[in-house]
């Protein structure tokens, strides 16, 4: 170990004082006379959960590491609509760019990661999508555990969430099924806070077009096809964080430290298992930087790696475990041959679609973009009584849809989602012209058209063994020509949509450079999409799972790395199929069961 022990002298004076402190922004101060069970890297959904319910049990140790800054007090994580102020390129970013992308025309694109406590969760744009059934049972089918499928899961999701009534206390029947819901957990989720002037004319479409665009009263039931209307985790006007759920209300825990500042650079390994032969992971080295200090960390348990779907490879890679020959050329040496471990990027892309609204629809969030007395007379009122716009996150409706069964593209490709309740393409529906460059006149809404089941697959791969180094990231998006077929088959459907009557005198056409492409020409729209697509932030699949004999998968049903002992992964990494919807509501209620499977000791293969 190399460990600095004046500081480590000094650190534990200084301990004295502050006893009570869970909060550790320097891994000097973590106090050295206590041993953890568990290490638990990465302070995400994850790693969050699972670092709260193991510290449930007053004589289980829990050590949870960070490595931004802590997200307490940070106005624009607190507010829901100021979400995108948070990146990219900001302190609570990781600030990572993709390579070059084929699909994409050969733009390389920024690819924000949370990078503070919470998580990407502290940085997201809220939106509350438990996926569907089908998304499940294939976890189930893949991994060979029924624990996995939507059966076994849906009562996680109750224990998550507490449903709290929108900041302006209107009557949501018609908009959520509460009795799907829970009310006692840590997760606050709410449905539209604030109203937008386009919200009945969606909803009017389901009735007029309600064949292809049925209404949807929950999309969180496990049947989430349809349009309806978006559930947000946040509650009060407030955003709730994987950090405000499930960490801060915790931190006077004496058995749960929490350091921040604090970057894992490897997994530490302590001889082989005296009975299978397999390497016994036991520990992290840490340091705040490239040039301070390294501090090591013991697991007499487990280490968790919780460090999300971009760095939970990077981990793994840089300690040993990956592709072998990957490793050898950079000189690294290979503990575990994994030729998986980074494989199989999955990620979802999105193009904003941008319509023209009629001069006489001219209260949309166009108007905050552009007059700062407005912007600011919301922000106090968020502050001072927690109401209005800032209390919202853009928009109000979401829909899950999939092509036609009938469309010609199922002669000759597979359907890509996991069942008939999966969606291949979501929209959701803006209230403003969402893009990097907005036009300083005229008002507009967006439908930002995404591909949820992609067939896509990227890597992460390192750029060198230092562990401060970006790793690469490929998100290979519209690499596939079902890929873009879908893309192009959604970017219409958004335009059919807005083709019913109730839309007229309200949408007079296709807005800003979106104007200029004409829908009828496949080259148009994919020139369009693949100018114009991001990422939606959902990169999964890095670590995936899979049944206990496969050596295809990085973790087997209890997510514990194959091959290894003591070290098992909880985040966004191990889903061997992208949910299709927002993920972050898997990712609590994997971390949920996981931190079940922990405490029951469970071993299924
Ligand atoms: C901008 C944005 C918008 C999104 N919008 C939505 C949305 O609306 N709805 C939704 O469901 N999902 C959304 N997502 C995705 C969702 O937030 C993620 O899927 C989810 O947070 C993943 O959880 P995780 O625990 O796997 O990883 P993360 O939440 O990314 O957490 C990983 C944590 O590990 C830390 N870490 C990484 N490496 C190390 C290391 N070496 N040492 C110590 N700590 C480390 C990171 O700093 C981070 O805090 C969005 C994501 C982003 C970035
Ligand atoms: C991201 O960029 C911002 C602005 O340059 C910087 O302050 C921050 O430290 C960077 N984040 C990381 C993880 O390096
Ligand atoms: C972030 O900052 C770096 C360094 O200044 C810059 O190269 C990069 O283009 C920025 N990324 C984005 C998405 O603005
Ligand atoms: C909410 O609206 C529904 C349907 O219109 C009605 O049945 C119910 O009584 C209302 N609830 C309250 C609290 O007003
Ligand atoms: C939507 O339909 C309702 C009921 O049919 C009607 O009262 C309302 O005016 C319609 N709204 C719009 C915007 O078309
Ligand atoms: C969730 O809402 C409850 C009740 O309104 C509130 O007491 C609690 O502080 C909120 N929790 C979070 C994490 O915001
Ligand atoms: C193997 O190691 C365990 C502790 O990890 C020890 O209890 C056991 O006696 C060892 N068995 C053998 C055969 O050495
Ligand atoms: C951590 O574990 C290593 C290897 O097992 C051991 O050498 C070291 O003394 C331990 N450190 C502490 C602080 O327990
Ligand atoms: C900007 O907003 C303020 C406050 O709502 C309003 O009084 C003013 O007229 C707006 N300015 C313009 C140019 O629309
Ligand atoms: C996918 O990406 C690879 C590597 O960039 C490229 O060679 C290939 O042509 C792409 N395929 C499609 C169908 O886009
Ligand atoms: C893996 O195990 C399953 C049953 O659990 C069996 O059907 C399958 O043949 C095995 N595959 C391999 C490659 O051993
Ligand atoms: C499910 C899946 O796509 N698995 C793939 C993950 O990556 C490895 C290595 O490229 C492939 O062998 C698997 O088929």
């Amino acid at each position: 170990m190399r460990k600095n022990l004046a500081i480590f002298a000094f650190a534990l004076a200084a301990n004295l004082e502050l006893t009570s402190a869970a909060l550790f922004t320097n891994p000097a101060d973590v106090p050295t006379n206590k041993q953890y069970q568990y290490v638990v890297v990465g302070a995400g959904p994850g790693g969050s959960v699972v670092a709260s319910r193991l510290s449930e049990d007053p004589h289980t140790n829990v050590l949870l590491l960070e490595a931004g800054p802590s997200d307490e007090g940070v106005l624009q994580i607190e507010v829901p609509y100021l979400a995108l102020e948070l990146q990219p390129n900001t302190t609570y970013d990781w600030n990572y760019t993709t390579v070059p992308q084929t699909g994409l025309g050969g733009r390389a694109i920024a690819y924000t990661r949370g990078h503070v406590l919470g998580g990407s969760s502290s940085i997201n744009i809220m939106a509350w999508t438990r996926s569907s059934l089908d998304d499940f049972n294939r976890y189930a089918a893949v991994s060979g555990d029924d624990g996995w499928s939507w059966d076994a899961i849906e009562p996680y999701f109750k224990k998550i969430e507490h449903f709290v009534p929108p900041v302006d206390h209107h009557n949501t029947s018609g908009q959520i099924d509460i009795q799907i819901h829970g009310t006692r957990g840590p997760l606050n989720i709410t449905v539209n806070n604030t109203p937008y002037p386009m919200d009945s004319h969606v909803i009017n479409t389901t009735q007029e077009l309600g064949d292809e665009y049925p209404f949807n009263i929950d999309m969180n039931s496990g049947h989430p096809l349809g349009i309806g209307w978006a559930q947000s985790a946040t509650g009060n006007g407030m955003r709730s964080s994987a950090s405000s759920s499930y960490i801060r209300p915790v931190l006077s825990r004496p058995n749960l430290d929490v350091l921040v500042n604090t970057v894992a650079t490897k997994l530490l390994r302590s001889g082989h298992d005296n009975v299978t032969g397999v390497p016994v992971f036991s520990g992290v080295e840490v340091a705040q930087s490239s040039t301070s200090p390294v501090f090591a960390f013991n697991a007499t348990k487990e280490v968790i790696l919780s460090a999300g779907a971009v760095n939970t490879p990077q981990l793994l890679m840089l300690s040993g475990i990956g592709p072998s020959s990957h490793l050898s050329s950079l000189g690294i040496e290979t503990v575990v041959d994994h030729p998986s471990v980074g494989q199989n990027l999955s990620d979802h892309p999105g193009v904003g679609n941008q319509y023209s609204v009629a001069a006489a629809q001219d209260d949309t969030d166009d108007n905050l973009v552009r007059n700062s007395t407005l912007f600011n007379e919301l922000l106090q009122e968020w502050k001072d009584k927690r109401l209005g716009t800032m209390t919202g996150n853009g928009f109000n409706h979401i829909g899950w849809l999939r092509l036609p069964t009938d469309d010609p593209i199922w002669k000759t490709a597979q359907d890509p989602s996991a069942g008939p309740t999966a969606a291949q393409y979501e929209f959701l529906f803006d209230d403003g012209y969402v893009a990097a460059t907005a036009p300083p006149t005229g008002y507009f809404i967006t439908v930002d058209t995404v591909l949820v089941s992609p067939t896509s697959r990227g890597s992460i791969t390192l750029a060198s063994a230092n562990p401060f180094d970006s790793p690469l990231i490929d998100p290979a998006f519209l690499n596939t020509t079902l890929d873009i077929y879908v893309m192009r088959a959604a970017i219409r459907s958004a335009a059919h949509f807005l083709s019913a009557k109730t839309w007229d005198g309200f949408v007079t056409g296709q807005g800003g450079d979106f104007a200029n492409v004409d829908l009828d020409l496949d080259e148009s729209v994919d020139a369009w999409a693949r100018a114009r697509a991001m990422t939606v932030w959902h990169p999964t699949g890095t670590a995936q799972m899979g049944k206990c004999n496969d050596t295809g998968s990085v973790v087997d049903p209890d997510l514990r790395v194959k091959g290894t002992k003591g070290l098992r992964v909880v985040d966004a990494s191990v889903f061997p199929y992208i949910p299709a919807s927002h993920p972050q509501a898997v990712v609590y209620a994997f971390a949920e069961r996981a931190a079940d499977l922990i405490k029951d000791g469970r071993r299924y293969c």
